[in-house]
């Protein structure tokens, strides 16, 4: 029993840390939220526990010995919760200010459109013209940055639970939230409103990486597709044209413009494709081209089952490059 509990306690515990964890917080804003939840989850906790044991000796003392009936009513039942509650709405009134506070200069701008089911980023510094990617999201630490969300179809909800609350992604609207992580390190983001079959396989990885290494990877990405290196890339970037996959996608540097899907420009530099869904590799690429639809059911890309083995490889492997 006892080893049970110690065991249960441990699994508990393991899972507070981690990439998606708002009880690991990375940023001032999750920081903030987590104080409150704790002074909420402690408070409610010890009042709980103090109103039970009152109940109780309510019940089991005669009622002599419960001298004070009307003090108890007037203190526990109005004097106590109003000036608690009072406390606290002050409390909230400053966290919702802090939270909604945006930066005065933010040193990036990431602008994130939810789709069914997946997500269109673009970054933007001060001056600089946008840079588009899709379902990962790069930030530098130690500087302001600044989220400006909304969707193309449905309401999502875009959450990073280890950096940030949770806000709307609204068709129409946008949103915006300012953060400064702390810390390098890979987090992850999950949509947190009900927004169709795929809700649930719609994430996001992000990567908060020291300001000296952002530098370098924006003007990386900067960069388009470079040409195939080798015949058979050259053979996967063709089948990509000849099964008209650019209807949907952009490749920069190629012809292919097309904003319906991700941009796949840096495809095989990301962490995972089908929106933080498979760790990004030839195999998992190749799985994805060919049943889109079995890994994850109804999202807007058809399967491609019907390319021969070489051809399917020849094109994994070409997006695999796009480092
Ligand atoms: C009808 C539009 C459409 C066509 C045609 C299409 N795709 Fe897609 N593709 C999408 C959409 C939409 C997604 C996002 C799916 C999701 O995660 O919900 C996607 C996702 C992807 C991804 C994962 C990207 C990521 O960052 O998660 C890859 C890789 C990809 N497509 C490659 C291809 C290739 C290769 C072809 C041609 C054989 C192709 N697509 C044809 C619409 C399309
Ligand atoms: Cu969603």
């Amino acid at each position: 029993m006892d080893g049970g509990l110690a065991l249960a306690a441990v699994l508990l515990l393991a899972a507070c840390e981690g990439r998606q964890s708002a009880l690991d917080p990375g940023a001032a804003n999750a920081r903030d939220i987590l104080v409150t939840t704790w002074v909420l989850f402690v408070g409610g906790t010890v009042i709980f526990v103090g109103v039970m044991a009152l109940a109780v000796w309510a019940v089991v003392a005669s009622p002599e010995r419960f001298p004070g009936a009307r003090s108890w009513v007037i203190g526990g039942g109005i004097v106590f919760p109003v000036v608690t509650l009072t406390v606290l709405q002050v409390h909230e009134f400053g966290l919702a200010r802090r939270l909604v506070t945006l930066a005065a200069d933010p040193a990036l701008t990431v602008e994130v459109t939810g789709h069914m089911w997946w997500w269109d980023v673009r970054y933007r510094e001060p001056g600089g013209g946008p840079l588009r990617s899709a379902n990962e999201i790069v930030i530098p630490a130690g500087r302001p940055v600044e989220f400006r969300v909304d969707s193309a179809d449905v309401i999502h909800s875009f959450w990073m639970p280890s950096l940030a609350g949770k806000i709307d992604m609204i068709p129409g609207r946008v949103n915006r939230l300012s953060i400064v992580a702390e810390r390098p390190g890979v987090y992850r983001g999950q949509c947190a409103e009900y927004c169709g079959a795929q809700h649930a396989l719609m994430a996001f990885d992000v990567i908060v990486m020291e300001p000296e290494r952002f530098d370098a990877w924006l003007a990386d990405q900067r960069r388009p597709a470079p040409d195939p290196a080798e015949p058979e890339l050259a053979r996967g970037r063709d089948a990509f044209f000849a099964f008209g996959c650019q209807s949907c996608h952009a490749v920069r540097g190629t012809p292919a413009v097309s904003r319906i899907g991700p941009d796949l420009t840096h495809v095989g530099g990301r962490l995972s494709i089908g929106a933080g869904s498979f760790a990004t590799n030839v195999g998992s690429l190749a799985g994805w081209i060919a049943s889109a639809q079995h890994l994850k059911p109804e999202n807007r890309m058809p399967s491609f089952d019907v390319m021969d083995g070489e051809t399917l490889r020849a094109m994994a492997a070409w997006l695999e490059s796009l480092k």
